[in-house]
């Protein structure tokens, strides 16, 4: 299988995040598509090509414009402040508040954020920018012909809505791929988000509509991140009712759990009959994930892999999360190749 990557994915590198009570280095490092890319060259799963650009206009599609906005001139404005650390949000506009856009980078950032998990520093626009070219990049192959294409997209993008951005998130790289197609003139296109969390980015820029079918297997948001989104009966709304498929699990979910929701969303896909499915393939459901609490092996991803092959769809795969560093090339790459039946 083809993968896309960029390198500038290391220009973002945020210091800490907070943790139960306590700020720890981030989870959402560097490392992690280092480790997923030298995992690709042991297994010789395929070519490894660069990104290219096709700009903003893409993501605009998407995205708010003052979102990107205020991404891209973020760091600058906090810069010229003469701060030593990262740029961190910390008031939201909540139930209790008002909903006007604020002067202020700090009041901004509220404005445009639903927590605190995402820190902007110096390079961080130019490799969220660059996350969604991998993407891009590897949805033209597709368009191209390619029966199936990864993108290593770091950072990742399934909690990223139209205007705000959180959970280690900035652009929804996978919902950018997804509006591409539409606008290179597929009709319907399947998402299907296998990370441990919710995509609640993902459901809201598609939730009123029904050319973008979503589908997400995920922890209880009773228990677990992002909370506030992720339900059952959250089914889509307007034309998009009925296009929206949660499948939430309790902690402690292993394959039995967690390949019967699997089936039920494949079905759902199946029913679709969309041209053409995203993974939004995140591997925090691992037994030993740091921040996570589902149970799948190394075995089962290979499991994973082969029953969305089953489905007989043109694939792309945009990376997520998955936050066990020692396990998270064998595990990303397991689902790959067990699509791929080696
Ligand atoms: C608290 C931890 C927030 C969890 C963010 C989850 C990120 C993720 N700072 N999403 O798929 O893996
Ligand atoms: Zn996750």
């Amino acid at each position: 299988m083809l993968t896309i990557y960029s390198a500038d994915h290391q220009l973002h590198h945020g210091q800490c995040e907070l943790i139960d009570g306590q700020l720890l280095p981030c989870f959402e490092k560097p490392e992690r598509a280092d480790i997923i890319l030298a995992r690709l060259e042991t297994r010789q799963l395929g070519p490894i090509l660069p990104a290219q650009e096709y700009g903003l206009a893409p993501i605009a599609r998407v995205h708010d414009q003052g979102l990107l906005d205020f991404l891209r001139s973020a760091w600058s404005r906090w810069a010229a402040l003469d701060q030593p650390g990262d740029l961190l949000p910390y008031t939201w506009p909540t139930r209790v508040l008002g909903q006007q856009k604020p002067a202020s980078v700090h009041g901004q950032f509220g404005y445009y954020s639903f927590d605190a998990g995402v820190p902007i520093t110096a390079g961080t626009w130019q490799a969220v920018y660059s996350s969604a070219q991998v993407a891009l990049t590897a949805q033209q192959h597709i368009m191209a012909g390619e029966k199936a294409a990864f993108a290593l997209c770091r950072p990742p993008g399934h909690h990223a809505a139209a205007d705000q951005i959180g959970g280690y998130c900035y652009l929804n790289n996978a919902a950018i791929a997804a509006q591409a197609f539409l606008d290179q003139g597929y009709r319907k296109v399947a998402i299907l988000d296998v990370d441990y969390h919710h995509g609640n980015g993902t459901q809201g820029i598609f939730y009123d509509r029904q050319d973008v079918l979503f589908v997400s297997i995920h922890g209880d948001p009773a228990a677990e991140y992002p909370f506030f989104l992720g339900y059952a009966d959250e089914t889509g709304v307007g034309a998009g009712e009925g296009y929206n498929l949660n499948l939430p699990l309790p902690a402690g979910s292993g394959w039995q759990q967690w390949g019967a929701a699997l089936e039920r969303g494949c079905q759902r896909i199946s029913d679709y009959q969309p041209d053409v499915l995203i993974v939004s393939l995140g591997v925090d459901t691992y037994e030993d994930d740091p921040i996570s609490c589902f149970r799948l092996t190394n075995a089962d991803y290979l499991t994973m892999g082969q029953r969305i092959a089953a489905l007989q769809l043109p694939t792309l795969f945009v990376m997520e999360g998955g936050y066990a560093v020692e396990a998270i090339g064998i595990n990303t790459v397991n689902v790959l190749e067990g699509f791929e039946g080696r």
